[in-house]
């Protein structure tokens, strides 16, 4: 009798019960898997704003820190703001500057407050939108005076990414 039962197999109905509870179970993943999907960060879109962030921080980190304007007749020598006409005392562009033009950012204290927009191709509707913040901040014993910290936002829909940098001082009468 017991032999007799356990040879007996599945019935239509215990088969498709089962077949119900596997796909109600099957459905529940698939839902979450697609909500994580959908909630992650586009890859495309992180990969595309870091290579913006990077080449706006670039820009800024190969700028002269000098003390003078390189406009001014005494940035290749002079040793302080008093010895300039036009002094690199402020964190804003001096009169008539603006990015990518005849008379373009030449410091690296010029790009506070930058802001600009890049629409790649593929990178779907929301263009990427960047602005810089250039900050004096002290870095392991040189004073504020000497060091900046540029910070580069990018963000492109609900995306963010901020990359940061740090540049000293070390050549104050280079110019490009
Ligand atoms: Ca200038
Ligand atoms: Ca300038
Ligand atoms: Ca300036």
């Amino acid at each position: 009798m017991c032999a007799e039962r356990a040879q007996r197999g599945l019935t239509l109905v215990e088969l498709v019960v089962f077949i119900v509870i596997v796909g109600v179970a099957l459905a529940g993943v698939l839902t979450a898997l697609n909500l994580a999907t959908r909630h992650s960060a586009d890859p495309l879109v992180r990969k595309q704003a870091l290579a913006i962030a990077e080449a706006l921080l670039e820009e800024v980190l190969l700028q002269p820190f000098t003390w003078c304007d390189p406009d001014d007749a005494n940035a290749a020598t002079a040793t302080g703001f008093a010895a300039c006409s036009v002094a690199e005392n402020n964190l804003a562009p001096e009169a008539g500057e603006a990015r990518a033009s005849a008379t373009p950012l030449d410091n690296v204290n010029d790009y506070n407050g930058v802001s600009t927009t890049t629409n790649i191709a593929g990178g779907g509707a929301a263009p990427y939108a960047a602005t810089v913040t250039v900050v004096p901040e002290g870095l392991h014993g040189i004073p504020a005076a000497a060091a900046l910290r540029i910070i580069v936002t990018v963000s492109s829909g609900g995306e963010t990414l901020e990359l940061e940098g740090y540049r000293t001082r070390y050549s104050p009468n280079t110019l490009p």
